[in-house]
C-alpha cells in the first residue's frame, strides 16, 4: 500500500478543463479531450492531475459558481465521460483531484432558489448568508448594505433580494453567494457530497478559498482604505474563528480512515505561514498542504491586484524563503509560480521577449522545483507559455476583469490604464488555449475558440517541444523525475544563499540521511553575473542546467543571462 504522504514526491498538474483540448468542435475544452491527451501528461511526469470544475454550472465564473455538486456540466460531457477519464488516469499511475468549491454554490443551484424563494423565514433559508438593510437605511437603496464589504468582483458584496427585503452575502459575484457554514446541516450536506466523489475513486481535493468559511460573528465593517469605495471584510472572514475546527470536523468525516491515502490542499488567500503551520501540522488533521499567496501579491500595490509594481527579486526571496522556514519541520508547503487565476510565469517574473523567453522559463522552473514543498504545474507552463497579447476589452473572458473594466470606466478613469493593468494581471492570461501544435487554433479545437488562442503558438507548443530534448517540457520532464528520484529534493533542509543579493537567487538543499547537498544558482536577469561559489562546490557534479557546455566551475563562476544551475556533492 502506498504511504499516506505520498504527496510530498508528488508534482500536480493543474488542468483548466475549458481551456485544455476540445474533442466535439464545440471551442470549449471537455472531458473527452483530455483523456486523449493524458500521454503529454504521462510523460512530463505528472503524479497528480486536479482540475478546474467540470460540474454543472451557468459559468459566471468559469464553473467557479456550481449548480449541481454532483453531476458533470454537458459543456463538459457527462459523468459517464468522467468515470472513463478517472480510470484511464489512474491505469497511467496517476491521480485525480476535484476542486471543491463550497464556500458558494451557485445562485442557480437549488440550496439557493429554495433558500432564496422560501421567504426569510423559509426552511433553507439559514442555509446561506441573509441579512436585513443597515439600520436606518431604506432597504435596496446604496449604502443600506448590511455591511460595507467589498466583493472580489468589483462592487459591493451584498446583493438585495426585493421579495423577501433581504440581502444575501457573497464575496465574489452575486452569482456566487456564500454558504453558511454556521449551520450545521449545510456542513453535513457538503460531507456527504465528497464521500460521493471519493466512493467514485477520485483521490482527493483542491479546496477552494477554504479559509474564507468562517466569517466572523456580527460580520462587522471593514476598514476602508484610500481609494476604495468597499471596506475591507478580509480581517473578518480570512482564517476566521471556527475555521479550523470546520476542517478538522470534514477531516473526521470525509478523510478519516482511508487507507492509501488522499490529498487535500486548501486554497488560502491571505494566509500566514503561522496559521499555515496549524493548517498542515500532521498532527491536526486539517489538511495536507495550503496554496498560499504571499509570493503572488509582491508585485501589486495598494490599489489592489492591477495596480501593478515591479517585482524586488529580494522581497521574493524573502517570502519565499520565510515560507520554507517557517513550515519546516510541520507542515507542507504548496510551490506555484501560475495558476488559472495568475499571469503567465514568463510574462511575470521571467522574460518572454524571443532572446530570453526559454532560458527564464526553465530557470523559473529549476527554482520552483527545487524548494521544499509539492511543485504545481499549470497548463502550458511547461511550454513557458506567455501573456495574451490582448489589445481591447472585447479580447477578455473573465467576469474579474470585466467588471473591473466597468467600474473603472464609470469611476472615470482612463481606458487605456485599465486595459494595461489587465493585459498585465488579468485571469485571462492563464486561460487562452492550450498550445499542442502550429496547426489553426493550435490543435485546442477545430470549432471556434472561446478565447483567442495565443498567435505564438506557431512557435511556443506541445508538438514541437516533445520533439526538442532542449526544450522547456523536457527540462520540465527532467526537474520532475530528479524528484523521483532523488531524496534531498523531497526531503533536504532548505538554506537561502545571498538574501540581499538583488539579481541572484541561491540557495542549498542538505539531506542529512543520505549525505547529499543541492546548490541551486539562479540569475534573475539579462546581464552576465558573476558569483562567488560556497566552499566545497569547485568539484561538483551539475545535475542540471538551462545553459548548455558552461565553463568548468570554478571558485568563482558567470552565470550567462537567465543562467540557472543545480549542483550535487556528497
Ligand atoms: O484572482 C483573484 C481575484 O483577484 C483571487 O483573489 C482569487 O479570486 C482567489 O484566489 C480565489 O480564487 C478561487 O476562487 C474564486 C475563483 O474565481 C477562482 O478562479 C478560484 O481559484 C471564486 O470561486
Amino acid at each position: 500500500a502506498p504511504a499516506d504522504d505520498w504527496w510530498r514526491t508528488a508534482v500536480v498538474y493543474q488542468i483548466y478543463p475549458r481551456s485544455f483540448a476540445d474533442s466535439d468542435a464545440d471551442g470549449i475544452g471537455d472531458l473527452r479531450g483530455i483523456t486523449a491527451r493524458l500521454d503529454h501528461l504521462a510523460e512530463l511526469g505528472a503524479d497528480v492531475l486536479w482540475l478546474s470544475p467540470v460540474q454543472p454550472s451557468p459559468q459566471a465564473d468559469n464553473g467557479y459558481d456550481i449548480s449541481d455538486y454532483q453531476d458533470i456540466d454537458p459543456v463538459f460531457g457527462t459523468l459517464a465521460d468522467f468515470d472513463r477519464l478517472l480510470a484511464a488516469v489512474h491505469r497511467r499511475g496517476m491521480r485525480l483531484v476535484m476542486d471543491l468549491v463550497v464556500n458558494h454554490t451557485s445562485d442557480e443551484h437549488p440550496w439557493f432558489t429554495a433558500s432564496r424563494d422560501g421567504g426569510a423565514t423559509g426552511p433553507l433559508r439559514d442555509w446561506y448568508i441573509w441579512r436585513p438593510a443597515r439600520d436606518g437605511t431604506r432597504p435596496g437603496t446604496p449604502g443600506a448594505e448590511p455591511n460595507n464589504w467589498g466583493s472580489f468582483f468589483s462592487g459591493p458584496a451584498w446583493t438585495y433580494d426585493e421579495p423577501s427585503g433581504e440581502y444575501y452575502l457573497h464575496l465574489f459575484s452575486r452569482k456566487q453567494p456564500d454558504l453558511n457554514w454556521e449551520n450545521p446541516a449545510v456542513r453535513r450536506a457538503v460531507h456527504a457530497m465528497m464521500r460521493w466523489w471519493l466512493e467514485r475513486g477520485v483521490d482527493g481535493f483542491r479546496m477552494d478559498v477554504v479559509n474564507l468559511l468562517s466569517k466572523a460573528p456580527g460580520l462587522p465593517d471593514g476598514v476602508v482604505r484610500e481609494g476604495s469605495r468597499h471596506g475591507d471584510g478580509g480581517p473578518h472572514y480570512i482564517c476566521g474563528p471556527r475555521i479550523h475546527e470546520y476542517l478538522a470536523e470534514m477531516h473526521r468525516e470525509v478523510f478519516a480512515d482511508r487507507p492509501g491515502g488522499l490529498m487535500t490542499v486548501g486554497e488560502m488567500p491571505g494566509v500566514t505561514v503561522e496559521e499555515a503551520r496549524l493548517f498542515t501540522d500532521p498532527a491536526r488533521r486539517e489538511v495536507d498542504m495550503v496554496f498560499q499567496f504571499e509570493h503572488v501579491g509582491l508585485d501589486q500595490g495598494p490599489g489592489g491586484k492591477f495596480d501593478v509594481r515591479p517585482l524586488r527579486l529580494t522581497d521574493l526571496k524573502t517570502s519565499l524563503g520565510r515560507w520554507q522556514s517557517g513550515l519546516a519541520g510541520t507542515g507542507w508547503n504548496s510551490l506555484y509560480w501560475n495558476n488559472h487565476d495568475q499571469p503567465r510565469a514568463v510574462s511575470r517574473f521571467g522574460d518572454d521577449s524571443p532572446a530570453h523567453r526559454e532560458r527564464s522559463a526553465k530557470l523559473l522552473a529549476t527554482v520552483l522545483h527545487l524548494h521544499r514543498g509539492t511543485p504545481y504545474v499549470y497548463q502550458g507552463e511547461e511550454l513557458g507559455m506567455a501573456n495574451a497579447p490582448f489589445t481591447a476589452i472585447g479580447d477578455f473572458r473573465d467576469i474579474e476583469s470585466l467588471n473591473h473594466h466597468a467600474e473603472q470606466l464609470a469611476l472615470g478613469a482612463d481606458e487605456e490604464r485599465v486595459l494595461a493593468g489587465l493585459r498585465d494581471r488579468g485571469r485571462d492570461n492563464a486561460r487562452t488555449p492550450m498550445q499542442w501544435d502550429a496547426t489553426e487554433h493550435a490543435g485546442f479545437t477545430t470549432g471556434t475558440p472561446w478565447i483567442a488562442v495565443n498567435p505564438d503558438h506557431r512557435t511556443v507548443n506541445a508538438g514541437a517541444q516533445r520533439a526538442d530534448p532542449g526544450s522547456v517540457f523536457h527540462h520540465y520532464r527532467r526537474l520532475i523525475a530528479l524528484r523521483h528520484t532523488e531524496p534531498a529534493v523531497t526531503h533536504g533542509d532548505f538554506r537561502m544563499l545571498h538574501p540581499a543579493h538583488e539579481q541572484l537567487y541561491a540557495f542549498t538543499r542538505h539531506h542529512a540521511a543520505s549525505g547529499t547537498e543541492l546548490l541551486v544558482l539562479a540569475n534573475f536577469g539579462a546581464s552576465d553575473l558573476t558569483v562567488d561559489l560556497p566552499e566545497g562546490w569547485e568539484d561538483s557534479e551539475t545535475l542540471l542546467a538551462n545553459v548548455p557546455a558552461s565553463p568548468a566551475l570554478g571558485p568563482r563562476r558567470t552565470l550567462r543571462a537567465w543562467e540557472a544551475r543545480v549542483h550535487r556533492r556528497h
